[in-house]
């Protein structure tokens, strides 16, 4: 119970000193310009968000509402270590079982609100869908899925510098454990019994996350660019005395505007993440079979690239919709494996602002 009170504590310092800095900021801002940016009237632009997969990039004017859903789906297929892909009979080598591929799906809704032209909120609510393929050394293929809401996310974003061409802003945010730690199903050596499967296919991270970041946005003419900083800072253990490791992204992007109410961008994107400290005793035993229940198996790197489309209207009966499109495929990943690869993502999404 006292990590649960310790982690409480942090997440308290965390809202507070967020809170201080943005009232702190505030007198900097009081003069509050007219909005710039106006997200769903006439003077809207395609590519004043950033390629879809980007979340958290965009502030909106005073009393303005958004919802947005998107839908996420990365596809792992092969193993790898290091930078050097591993076969599964590599895999046999050391393990047991080789998971050979998996597909991770994500429906998130978003809510973002602006009680003042400085100040967004957003809230992100994931749905959450996995599966994995496995072959065991005596060559016996199975499939483990998991699906659930995932962490429930909620995120200030607050205005830090602005002028006609720039903006900063800080995202501070905190991520609830409401996604399951605890997703069960069958495998060959269960005998028959629901077990707990390996840590990539559970949904949530079980602890408070701490989601700070921040954020800069460009345009000129016809062109815009932006980059973002952020990460998941996980604070204490979870329920079953483990904790994810932390994770962090940097990404930046450009974008054109080719028609009215049609932007095309590029993004590239590195994200790092740690090792687990500690272990779930339900998913590692004495004897590690499989490599995805190896909580020292679990950090990696990638760098990425992809391309994008943002499309707004701009008039008629769903004026102020806009979709956006983005895909993402890996230029480097270094992982601490055995570990599956990502091989692409896909991102596409709904945002309406009102
Ligand atoms: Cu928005």
């Amino acid at each position: 119970m006292s990590k649960y009170i310790e982690c409480g504590r942090m997440a308290a310092r965390a809202c507070v000193f967020a809170c201080a800095l943005a009232i702190a900021v505030q007198p900097a801002l009081a003069e509050e310009q007219h909005q710039h940016h106006d997200h769903s009237g006439p003077n809207a632009r395609p590519d004043d968000h950033a390629p879809i997969g980007v979340m958290g990039e965009h502030l909106h004017g005073a009393g303005e509402w958004m919802v947005s859903y998107r839908y996420m789906k990365m596809h792992m297929d092969g193993n790898r270590d290091g930078k050097k892909g591993e076969s599964r009979g590599d895999v046999h080598d050391d393990f047991m079982v080789a998971p050979d591929e998996m597909d991770m799906e994500m429906h998130m809704l978003g809510f973002m609100y602006a009680p003042r032209d400085f100040l967004t909120f957003m809230v992100m609510v994931p749905f959450v869908k996995k599966s994995m393929d496995h072959t065991t050394r005596m060559d016996a293929e199975f499939t483990t899925k998991s699906t659930g809401l995932g962490d429930i996310s909620a995120t200030a974003l607050i205005k830090l510098w602005r002028n006609d061409d720039h903006n900063v802003h800080l995202n501070a945010g905190l991520s609830v454990p409401t996604g399951s730690i605890s997703e069960r199903d069958e495998t060959p050596m269960s005998m028959g019994a629901n077990v707990v499967i390996p840590y990539p296919m559970q949904i949530g991270s079980g602890t408070l996350d701490l989601l700070p970041g921040i954020t800069y946005n460009g345009e000129r003419d016809d062109i815009s660019w932006g980059a973002q900083a952020r990460g998941t800072i996980r604070l204490g253990k979870n329920k079953h005395d483990y904790r994810m490791g932390n994770n962090y992204l940097l990404t930046g992007w450009g974008a054109y505007q080719v028609l009215d109410w049609m932007s095309a961008g590029l993004r590239m994107q590195y994200n790092q993440w740690f090792n687990y400290k500690s272990k779930d005793e339900r998913i590692t035993g004495d004897m590690i079979i499989v490599p995805t229940a190896d909580p020292d198996r679990r950090a990696g790197k990638r760098l990425e690239l992809g391309p994008s489309v943002n499309l707004i209207a701009l008039n008629g009966p769903l004026a102020g919709v806009r979709v956006g499109v983005e895909a993402l495929f890996p230029l480097v990943r270094d992982l601490d494996g055995p570990q599956l690869e990502t091989d692409w993502t896909l991102i596409a999404g709904l945002q309406y602002a009102f």
